[in-house]
C-alpha cells in the first residue's frame, strides 16, 4: 500500500523521536555524570565501552537537526530533557542546561514543529544513582522536583509531556537482565524499580497537574510474545512475559493492580505497603505513548521464575536481530484502546529499525527501512480504521545515535551520522517519508 498523509485523519501528527543522552553529547554544557557514563566504563557492558560524551553533538548542531525535521515536513519532534543536564547533582539547577532546552524549544516553534517532551529517557544523575536510583523510593520525589523545575521553564511552550520513556527498560532490562544501567541482576531491586518507576510517574503527573499543565502522558514499550507451541507450559511462558512487558505498567496505571502472573514472582520482593501507592500511580492521563518494534517467541524454561526462554525466529530480522512483525503494532494499538484506555488519544511514540547503512556517493539507500516504516504506518492506519484513537506516529529515530549497550553500531536513523566527522546524510527513507507526508490528496 502507498502511504500518504491523506490516508490519516485530519490533524494526524507525523514526527521523529530522539533522546538526550543518545544524541546531545553529555560532556557539553555543564551536564552532570549519569549512570550511563559509569555503566559504559564497566567491562563488557557496552560495545567498545562507548558512551554518550559526544554522541551526535546535537548540543551544538541542533539548529541543523531541527532544519532536517522541518524540511521533511514533520509536524512534531519528540525529544527528551536530560535530568543530569538540568540538575547535574540531581537537585540543583544548571542554568546552562535550562538555557539549552529553552533555545531548543523556541527553535522547534520557529520551525512549526510541535514539541513533544519526555522527562526521563534514562539519564539518572550519578548522585542519585549512588543512593540506589530507582530502588530508592526517595528518587521518585526527586523526580517530581525535576519535573516541576523544567516545566516551570518549558511548560508554556511544549505540546505534550511524557513522564517516563519505557518503564520496562528502566526496571526489568536494567535491574533483572542487567543489560542497561545500572546493570543489576537482582530480583529485589527489580521489584522495587518496577514499582517506583510508576510511583515517580504518578507523583510527577500530580505535581504537573497541580501547576495546571495539560497533555500529560507516559510512553510504554510493547513486545509481542508468541508461544512456541500450544503446550500449557509454553502458553504460560508467553503469558508471564506478556505480563512483565505489556501488562504490568498499563494495569498498574489503569486498574490499580499488577498482573497476578508477575506478582507470583515479584510479590515477595515488593516494597512494603506498595498497594497504598496505587491511587497515585493511577493519576489521570491525557494520552498514552506506544513504542513498538518487534515480536518474540518464547517457550517454557525449567528452573528459575519467570520460566521463559527466547526461541529462534523464522521471520526476517533487523540489524538488532529483531523480527519484523508489523501486525504487532496493530495488535497493541487496538488492544490498548479495547482493554485499557478506551477513546484516550494514543500516539505511536517510537517505531523504527536498525540497519547497517552505508554512505555511497553522498547518499544512503535503505529500501528495507522504507518497507519497514510503511508497513508499520499501514498497521497504524488499520488500527485507526478498527477504532483505536491514534493521533500521531513518530519514527525512531531522526538520527543514527548511541544505541545504549550496543554503542554506535546499530543505525536507526532516517539520517545517517558519520561518527568520525559528525556529518549528516539523509537516507532514502527520509526522502520517502518526506514525500508521503507531503501527499495530501
Ligand atoms: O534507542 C532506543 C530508545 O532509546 C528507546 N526505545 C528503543 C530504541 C531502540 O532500541
Amino acid at each position: 500500500m502507498t502511504i500518504a498523509r491523506a490516508h490519516f485523519p485530519k490533524g494526524f501528527v507525523f514526527g521523529a523521536a530522539t533522546a538526550a543522552y543518545q544524541i546531545e553529547g553529555s560532556s557539553f554544557g555543564g551536564a552532570g555524570p549519569c549512570h550511563w557514563d559509569t555503566f559504559a566504563k564497566g567491562p563488557g557492558n557496552v560495545v567498545r565501552a562507548e558512551d554518550g560524551a559526544i554522541a551526535c553533538d546535537h548540543y551544538h548542531q541542533w539548529p541543523a537537526d531541527l532544519d532536517l525535521l522541518q524540511t521533511a515536513g514533520m509536524d512534531a519532534y519528540r525529544f527528551s530533557t536530560s535530568w543530569a543536564r538540568v540538575m547535574p547533582d540531581g537537585v540543583k539547577i544548571n542554568p546552562q542546561g535550562i538555557d539549552f532546552y529553552d533555545r531548543l524549544v523556541d527553535g522547534m516553534l520557529e520551525r512549526g514543529l510541535k514539541p513533544f517532551q519526555t522527562l526521563y529517557h534514562w539519564e539518572m544523575p550519578s548522585a542519585l544513582a549512588d543512593q540506589g536510583g530507582w530502588t530508592n523510593r526517595d528518587t521518585c520525589h526527586r523526580f517530581a522536583d525535576f519535573a516541576e523545575a523544567i516545566t516551570r521553564v518549558l511548560g508554556n511552550r511544549v505540546e505534550t509531556i511524557a513522564t517516563i520513556n519505557e518503564p520496562w527498560c528502566v526496571a526489568w532490562l536494567s535491574h533483572f537482565w542487567g543489560i542497561h544501567a545500572p546493570g543489576l541482576r537482582d530480583i529485589r531491586a527489580t521489584a522495587r524499580a518496577m514499582h517506583h518507576i510508576l510511583l515517580a510517574h504518578g507523583l510527577a503527573t500530580e505535581r504537573l497537574r497541580g501547576m495546571g499543565q495539560k497533555n500529560l502522558g507516559i510512553v510504554l514499550n510493547f513486545n509481542h510474545f508468541a508461544a512456541a507451541s500450544d503446550a500449557p507450559a509454553d502458553l504460560a511462558a508467553a503469558d508471564v512475559m506478556d505480563g512483565i512487558f505489556n501488562r504490568w505498567f498499563i494495569e498498574g496505571m489503569t486498574r490499580g493492580t499488577y498482573p497476578q502472573a508477575v506478582l507470583a514472582g515479584l510479590g515477595p520482593h515488593m516494597p512494603a505497603n506498595w498497594q497504598d501507592d496505587m491511587p497515585t500511580i493511577g493519576a489521570r492521563q491525557d494520552w498514552l505513548g506506544v513504542n513498538y518494534y518487534t515480536r518474540g517467541t518464547v517457550a517454557h524454561a525449567p528452573g528459575l521464575w519467570p520460566n521463559a526462554k527466547d526461541m529462534p525466529t523464522t521471520l526476517p530480522t533487523t540489524q538488532m536481530g529483531w523480527e519484523i512483525y508489523p501486525e504487532g503494532l496493530h495488535h497493541f494499538l487496538t488492544r490498548m484502546a479495547r482493554d485499557y484506555v478506551g477513546d484516550m488519544p494514543i500516539y505511536v511514540t517510537e517505531n523504527g529499525m536498525a540497519n547497517a547503512d552505508v554512505v555511497e556517493d553522498n547518499a544512503v539507500s535503505d529500501q528495507i527501512r522504507e518497507d519497514y516504516l510503511f508497513a508499520h504506518l499501514a498497521a497504524t492506519k488499520r488500527a485507526i480504521d478498527d477504532g483505536a484513537n491514534v493521533k500521531g506516529f513518530f519514527y525512531w529515530s531522526l538520527l543514527d545515535n548511541y544505541e545504549w549497550s550496543l554503542g554506535y553500531e546499530k543505525r536507526f536513523g532516517l539520517v545517517h551520522v558519520d561518527f568520525e566527522t559528525l556529518k549528516r546524510t539523509p537516507k532514502s527513507s527520509y526522502h520517502a517519508l518526506r514525500r508521503a507526508i507531503a501527499r495530501n490528496d
